[in-house]
């Protein structure tokens, strides 16, 4: 069932190059996209919901996302100038857009955890699951899900170390609808500056600026064997520098493996 009041709260802050739908109940916001993409001819489509059943994170992971606390929303672009190598730059696109969107609500000094989460102090702030679909002509949608935590009170138990709110944070209640529109904004900006050289290129600064592992000791969870190391920033690519202690660099790849803090999170 369509949201319409929430909907019409996006008339003239949305992007318009972006199709927005706004549901009371979905399962997934990352699965409702690609439904809702067949129903328009719109390159961007935004689903939004009130509420996620099957909210879901990174390797099968589940994301908690209770009935109107929140944002969940997915941003899918279809057929997107990107070369499927490419294309899992736009989490890091995205979690850099995330951050900023947080920023500029609260002044809070939110923080990406490489490659996207977005944390304040050692807290998960919002999640981010990318997808994509590819076919012979190259993509076919990119999916972007986008979860924040905006009006939540409290957390379940087994989340309550590494979760926080931005209500919790500031004592504020923020608008759904306006969060998603500020997002969305400073996505389009950022992807523009990364489709002029489908990399991290124009946006590294910015990037290493907000890396909360930059300098910190981070446990590498590689497959093949975990190592510790100290981060360095992102290269062009979007891989994380890490300095072993024998001083040899590796460059490590999203896809492959992920990294803790030494001591917890991050
Ligand atoms: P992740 O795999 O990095 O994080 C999932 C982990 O984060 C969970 O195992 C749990 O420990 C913790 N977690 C679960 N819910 C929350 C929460 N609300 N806040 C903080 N920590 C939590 C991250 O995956 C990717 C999440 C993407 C969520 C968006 S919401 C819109 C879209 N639709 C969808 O199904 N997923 C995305």
């Amino acid at each position: 069932m369509e949201n319409s009041m929430m909907i019409s709260r996006l008339d003239g802050i949305l992007p318009k190059e972006i199709k927005a739908f706004w549901e009371t109940s979905v399962d997934s916001t990352n699965l409702s996209a690609v439904r809702l993409a067949q129903q328009t001819d719109a390159q961007m489509v935004l689903a939004i919901a009130d509420e996620q059943t099957q909210g879901r994170g990174r390797r099968g992971r589940s994301w908690s996302s209770p009935m109107g606390q929140s944002l969940y929303m997915s941003l899918l672009l279809k057929r997107p100038p990107i070369k499927p190598e490419n294309a899992s730059m736009l989490t890091l696109v995205i979690g850099l857009s995330a951050v900023q969107c947080v920023r500029e609500l609260t002044e809070c000094s939110a923080q990406i955890k490489w490659p996207n989460d977005a944390v304040i102090g050692d807290k998960k702030i919002c999640g981010i699951l990318t997808e994509m679909r590819v076919d012979e002509d190259g993509i076919r949608h990119v999916v972007l899900g986008v979860g924040v935590n905006l009006n939540a009170g409290e957390f379940p138990e087994e989340l309550k170390d590494r979760a926080t709110s931005l209500y919790l944070k500031t004592g504020k209640k923020y608008d759904r609808a306006e969060t998603a529109a500020l997002l969305c904004r400073r996505f389009l900006e950022n992807y523009h500056t990364f489709l002029k050289t489908q990399d991290m290129s124009g946006l590294l600064e910015e990037y290493n600026g907000a890396l909360i592992n930059l300098g910190r000791q981070v446990k590498v969870l590689d497959p093949r064997g975990e190592y510790t190391g100290t981060a360095g920033g992102i290269t062009p690519r979007g891989e994380l520098r890490v300095t072993r202690p024998d001083g040899k660099e590796e460059v490590i790849y999203a896809g492959e493996v992920s990294v803790r803090g030494l001591y917890g999170y991050v």
